[in-house]
């Protein structure tokens, strides 16, 4: 899979990613054009469903990016819906035992040797395409390829982070700084000023890195992605779609009614 997200996932370095929020075509085409390794189609908050995640990853993929689909949940149907669509990746909301992270991996492996437990269905009429592969050669490349990234963003998880982490077949570990620092009794938006949050964000990448895992960080602009990466983690969005929208619009309707 020459595709961007193997290319980051070989050389270990920073891999940059945008947040779809919104459905549509034309804008993950746009998005995917801008210079990211990989475009997430948010399924869990966002306004997209399975008819628009199927269009967002082919937009995506036939730009050369990554297209990565976040599922509203951990059930095996969600997983090998966006796999055959053609994901290269998932993200798992909410992971919090070693238990929950062997099960989203059985359900996105096709049954191996490595993974005798693999339950994935063979049917991925649509993926192939979107790796620039033959059926055949997806088939027999899928497992390793795909990855499986999981969020840890409750206490729970943090918690149960060590096992989670050395799951085989787990790939990435994603912090989601506005559900932990919910979790953990705080107001979402303070996560970068709240001291128990930052404290289990070492806790998660150090057991990340310990695993020989790549770790993952949301952020919504530049200096927060920059100073994730200056930590160690490999994986961090800059912004999304609805949030540079919401920005950009509402500072042109106050300098026009300022005027
Ligand atoms: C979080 O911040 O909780 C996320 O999951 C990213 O949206």
């Amino acid at each position: 899979l020459q595709q961007s997200l193997e290319q980051a996932k070989d050389n270990r370095g920073p891999s940059l990613g945008q947040w779809l929020t919104f459905p549509g075509h034309a804008l993950a085409k746009t998005i995917a054009s801008l210079g990211p390794d990989w475009v997430l189609i948010d399924c869990e908050h966002g306004h997209i469903d399975d008819h628009d995640m199927y269009l967002q990853i082919s937009a995506i993929s036939s730009s050369g990016v990554s297209p990565v689909v976040r599922l509203p949940a951990d059930e095996p149907w969600m997983v090998k819906r966006a796999l055959d669509a053609g994901a290269h990746a998932i993200m798992v909301p909410m992971c919090e035992t070693k238990e929950q992270a062997q099960r989203i991996v059985e359900s996105a492996k096709y049954p191996s040797k490595r993974y005798p437990t693999g339950f994935r269905g063979t049917g991925a009429m649509f993926a192939p395409a979107a790796f620039n592969l033959t059926g055949r050669d997806y088939l027999l490349n899928a497992n390793t390829n795909v990855m499986i990234f999981v969020q840890i963003e409750s206490r729970k998880g943090v918690e149960n982070v060590e096992e989670i982490a050395n799951v085989d077949g787990i790939d990435m570990l994603f912090i989601g700084p506005n559900d932990l620092a919910s979790s953990l009794g705080y107001v979402a938006f303070d996560h970068a000023t709240t001291p128990e949050v930052q404290e289990a964000t070492e806790r998660v990448l150090k057991a990340t890195l310990a695993a020989g895992k790549y770790a993952g960080h949301f952020a919504l602009d530049a200096a927060t992605a920059a100073e994730r990466y200056k930590k160690g983690f490999h994986f961090v969005n800059c912004g999304a779609d609805i949030v540079a929208l919401t920005a950009s619009i509402s500072a042109e309707v106050q300098r026009v009614k300022a005027l």
